[in-house]
């Protein structure tokens, strides 16, 4: 039987409560636990109906706050710790969902695939489904090319949504991954790529399901709204370079089913909004940077302190400017974090206008094909 996790904050508390009768309904479900940032008023809307749901459903409907168990800044990985410590010391359950808890389209076929899945024994089960080609650029331009280019040959690289947010972990898997330091230690964002990568490294058998109905959930404006997730992101898989990978991981994906139009013909971010953010707020310190980055990367950012320019930041430009982010990258250095989130917008932006606009069945092939191409080739040294 299963614990059923909503890590939140700030969230809108009718949506969550939703989730989690939706949740506590489901027969595999023993009990729910919300997992607050703070005491919003999400949480204390949360924590006056609980009793009552916990009443009405005869099972466990919990609600905390985070402790602080990492060293980076505390954000959901501190939260996603902190339920894997509860289900570990606190219950016997045998299995441990995560979910977002702004997740408008979750209903209780989301737990009952994934439930499946781990009855076919699998140690752990992520959910994927269709994206629009210009959502995921953290996942495709940060993740999955840092995947590639570091560990080619490991199943990394091709795993859906690295940074997905709805996955199953029996409990020997949720040990392992409560059993790494490296994972403890991974407060903020960096959380998703750091139980990816732990997961695999152990050697934990995993299950992608297909969630055809998608996820739709809270939305960003322009990129910059995304700036935290992209620098956290990043440092999570710089601070992973150089550990070697070992054990053989298995992989399996659920083949996908048709990509409904909504998600098609969906615009990821605002571009008018996202283009003036090359431009804008250019410190000597930072252009000071661009030193270290191959000619065509140091011309192509020089030439857009005055304008908008992307077509540099193709796919081999890219390749190099990430070997120097790897090298050079400091979390922390507002220089840095401001230049590796310019580079990335240039990289999104020479996507979107390249094979974005060229369709979506286009644009999902590219990218596949880029994952492959950085996989063979890997880093230029
Ligand atoms: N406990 C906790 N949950 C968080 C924190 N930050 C984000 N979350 C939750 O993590 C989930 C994913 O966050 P969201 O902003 O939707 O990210 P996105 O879906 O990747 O754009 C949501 O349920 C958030 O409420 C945090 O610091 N602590
Ligand atoms: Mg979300």
């Amino acid at each position: 039987m299963s614990l059923v996790v909503f890590p939140f904050k700030r969230e809108d508390p009718g949506n969550l409560l939703k989730n989690v009768k939706i949740a506590s309904a489901h027969p595999r479900v023993e009990e729910v636990l919300c997992v607050g940032f703070e005491e919003d008023d999400c949480f204390r809307t949360l924590a006056a109906a609980a009793p009552k749901l916990s009443k009405e459903q005869g099972k466990p409907v919990k609600v905390m706050v985070q402790e602080r168990l990492g060293e980076l800044r505390p954000g959901k990985g501190d939260g996603m710790n902190t339920a894997l410590r509860y289900f570990l010391e606190e219950t016997d359950h045998q299995r441990l969902h995560f979910y977002d808890a702004d997740i408008v389209s979750f209903s209780e076929e989301w737990i009952t695939k994934a439930e499946e899945a781990a009855d076919q024994g699998y140690d752990v089960v992520r959910h994927y489904f269709p994206r629009a080609s210009t959502d995921a650029m953290i996942t495709w331009f940060i993740t999955r090319t840092g995947f590639a280019l570091l560990w080619p040959k490991s199943v990394l690289p091709w795993i859906e949504q690295p940074l997905g947010g709805e996955l199953l972990l029996t409990r020997e898997a949720a040990r392992g991954l409560l059993a790494d330091h490296r994972v403890r230690r991974q407060s903020d964002w960096g959380i998703d790529t750091l139980y990816t990568f732990s997961m695999v490294k152990q050697g934990f058998s995993l299950y992608e399901t297909y969630m055809g109905v998608g996820k739709l959930h809270k939305l960003y404006g322009a990129l910059t709204d995304l700036k935290t997730m992209l620098v956290e992101c990043f440092a999570a898989i710089q601070s992973l370079r150089g550990i070697e990978l070992t054990e053989l991981s298995t992989h399996q994906v659920e083949f996908p089913g048709p990509v409904p139009p909504e998600v098609k013909e969906k615009l990821g971010y605002d571009l008018e909004r996202t283009l003036p953010l090359l431009c804008r707020d250019w410190t000597p310190e930072e252009e000071d940077l661009l030193a270290l980055f191959p000619p065509e990367v140091r011309a192509g950012m020089e030439a857009c302190r005055s304008f908008p320019k992307f077509s540099f930041m193709d796919e081999e430009a890219w390749r190099g400017a990430y070997e120097v982010l790897l090298d050079n990258f400091q979390l922390g250095q507002p220089h840095w974090e401001s230049l590796l989130f310019r580079l990335w917008v240039a990289r999104t932006l020479n996507y979107t206008a390249q094979h974005a606009l060229r369709g979506y069945d286009h644009a999902l092939y590219y990218l596949h094909q880029m994952i492959w191409r950085y996989a063979r080739l890997g880093l230029r040294r």
